[in-house]
């Protein structure tokens, strides 16, 4: 339906919701600049200056204007409480249940993404401001808690299956940042001493979206929507969509690799 929009491909359960939004949006945009548009082509005739040589003091006596103003003001009524509140409402305060969804922290740093997995306990570890090493453990990660032993962490590579709802805990180190991936149709601020959740749920694998788009190289991209600095142009992750088996096995490999690395030093590659 929004097709004439030229978006980007779709590629979430939710964002149809987000394109009909954007849709309608620029339905009544095109309504009132045409009408709008209309109204000052007309006034420039029907007041032209052969016509009118001398200007008219006494003021318009017609209310057409206040009525159209008042129509402008209800559809931009019927936009604001019909589409965007209720869109807000479903998309910020129903957050699916985390025992659903898979939990990723990603933690934005000029100029890079941060991706940290909790691990086969699913339990975030302890970290530490102490403990950061911008080379070898960005994150401050404290390997000898238990709970930290197993997290997976990987530099602007973010691994998600389909078709599961995804939680992004969002943070930054540093300034602000935007999480922003197009084709999910999600984009979030991530601000210093915030940790902003933000969920969808992925429907297209990267693999079927190389078929579909019929480019054999098509990743999905994580782009900073927020000037952050001199570096923000090649502040670029990338995130992978594979089936729940595909991520399985991925996974199971960057675990057996932190095994086999040992503490601390699998973090930075
Ligand atoms: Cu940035």
């Amino acid at each position: 339906m929004t097709d004439w929009l030229g978006l980007p491909a779709l590629a979430s359960a939710q964002g149809g919701q987000i394109d009909g939004l954007i849709g309608w949006t620029h339905v009544f945009m095109l309504i009132l600049f045409v009408g709008w548009g209309g109204f000052f082509a007309y006034t420039l005739v029907r007041f032209r200056r052969s016509r009118h040589p001398v200007a008219n003091y006494a003021a318009v006596n017609s209310h057409a204007s206040s009525y159209l103003e008042i129509g402008v003001a209800v559809v931009e009524g019927i936009l604001l409480f019909g589409f965007s509140i209720p869109l807000w409402a479903a998309r910020g305060d129903h957050v699916p249940p985390e025992s659903e969804a898979l939990v990723v922290q990603v933690t934005a740093e000029q100029f890079a993404w941060n991706v940290r997995y909790a691990g086969p306990d699913g339990v975030f570890g302890r970290t530490d401001i102490k403990l950061i090493d911008v080379q070898t453990n960005p994150l401050g990660l404290d390997r000898s808690d238990p709970a930290a032993k197993d997290d997976i962490t990987t530099l602007n590579q973010l691994y998600l299956p389909v078709n599961k709802p995804i939680i992004v805990r969002l943070r930054s180190k540093d300034v602000i940042h935007s999480f922003n991936v197009p084709e999910f149709r999600v984009k979030q601020d991530a601000i210093p001493g915030f940790t902003i959740p933000v969920w969808f749920v992925p429907d297209v694998t990267t693999a079927e979206m190389r078929t579909r788009t019929g480019n054999p190289e098509f990743q999905y991209e994580i782009a900073c929507a927020q000037l952050c600095g001199l570096g923000h142009f090649r502040m670029r992750g990338f995130v992978t969509v594979q089936s729940a088996e595909d991520y399985q096995k991925w996974m199971a490999a960057e675990e057996k690799k932190l095994k086999e690395q040992g503490q601390g030093d699998a973090i930075w590659r």
